[in-house]
């Protein structure tokens, strides 16, 4: 059960409705599939995202440093040794989704070894999860109108609104439409990815107070320490760390340092292994965790949701699921599928998705 070799396979698939916040946008999923191939012929997949306006990482530089680095290292190891793929991905700093792909196309395999679904294997809390649609920004009808179409089509009553535009005036108008269309009974939260000062946030946190928000996340730069500080504490619902927090070491601080009270969970950034770190540190502190979306595609999204439905604490609130819906296409022989506002994980082994070798021809840019 040795692992004989790591593939990188960079694809493309434009978005058929592209996501803008305040950090960046995304017009195109072009991520790397990333295969991990055993001795005994096996292969685990997972998908890493590039996302250069948050960990730094490009496309390029994920195939770059797998093919370089991570793949020699690891080549070699027991796809049961974990913990020195760990060791061995850590020499080199950086890098999250590259790492965590590695570790998610691990579990994949090693499910499909022993055949059991890796939801089971990482902890088997349940089988399904509420799913929560993240609205990217637009103009406060188009937004308003976009979350009475998820609800309608798909179920969807829980919101992750993005904001952090300036001046704040559009954003609010566009939660108040959001929450005048939708109705008290839907969750609405906030994303701010880093984009006001603690003072706009503040002031956006007075103006919506009869809004009902269930939390809200990065409204302003965890970098702003004293005024983060400041903000968090008196805000009056879970301030959520996200881009702040992505290792267990950051989370701490973050937590530590008072800069947040909530975990967003992504495995994309943390695999599965790290997310047990994260999620079981976030337990052991008493602090909730939400599932979170690195704009995931179909097979990103497949590994949040292995993930959250294996542990009791991510599996309470809404998880970030939908946004591959956005996309124009994608890899899967089965496309993953939300009912009555819930995703629920497919039987079979490892991630129990298969990936669709004519749509990887079509979509691959390396050839
Ligand atoms: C999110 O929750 O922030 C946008 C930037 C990023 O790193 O993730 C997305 C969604
Ligand atoms: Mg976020």
């Amino acid at each position: 059960m040795k692992i004989i070799d790591v593939r990188t396979i960079p694809f493309a698939i434009p978005y058929r409705k592209p996501l803008h916040f305040a950090s960046g946008h995304i017009d195109v999923a072009d991520n790397v599939l990333v295969e991990v191939v055993t001795e005994d012929g096996i292969t685990g997949v997972a998908e890493a995202p590039p996302r250069p306006y948050t960990y730094g990482e490009t496309q390029v530089s994920i195939v770059h440093v797998i093919n370089a680095v991570f793949g020699p290292a690891v080549t070699g190891v027991s796809l049961l040794a974990r913990e020195q793929v760990r060791e061995r991905l850590s020499r080199t700093v950086g890098n999250p989704t590259a790492k965590a792909a590695i570790d998610m196309a691990m579990w994949d395999a090693w499910g499909k070894m022993i055949g059991a679904p890796v939801h089971e294997m990482l902890g088997g809390y349940t089988d399904r999860l509420q799913v929560s649609h993240m609205l990217g920004f637009a103009e406060p009808a188009a937004m308003a109108e976009e979350a009475l179409r998820m609800r309608d089509e798909f179920g969807i009553t829980s919101f992750k609104i993005k904001v952090g535009r300036r001046p704040i005036g559009l954003d609010l108008a566009v939660c108040r439409a959001i929450h005048d269309a939708i109705g008290r009974e839907a969750e609405l939260y906030l994303d701010g990815n880093r984009g006001w000062t603690a003072a706009e946030a503040a002031r956006v946190m007075r103006e919506l107070a009869d809004l009902n928000l269930s939390r809200v996340e990065e409204l302003c730069p965890a970098d702003d320490v004293l005024a983060r500080h400041w903000l968090v504490k008196q805000c009056p619902i879970p301030f959520v760390a996200d881009e702040s927090a992505p290792t267990p070491a950051d989370a701490t601080r973050e937590l530590l340092a008072g800069a947040a009270n909530a975990l967003s969970i992504k495995t994309a950034r943390t695999g599965f292994s790290g997310s047990l770190r994260v999620a079981h540190l976030a337990e052991g502190l008493g602090v909730p965790t939400v599932i979170g979306n690195q704009i995931d595609g179909q097979i990103g999204s497949a590994c949040s949701l292995a993930f959250g439905v294996s542990q009791r604490s991510t599996a309470r609130e809404a998880a970030e699921l939908s946004n591959y819906l956005d996309m124009s296409d994608d890899l899967l022989t089965e496309p993953l599928r939300i009912t009555a506002g819930s995703m629920r994980v497919r039987p079979g082994p490892g991630l129990g998705i298969e990936v669709d070798q004519d749509k990887l021809d079509h979509y691959r840019t390396d050839r």
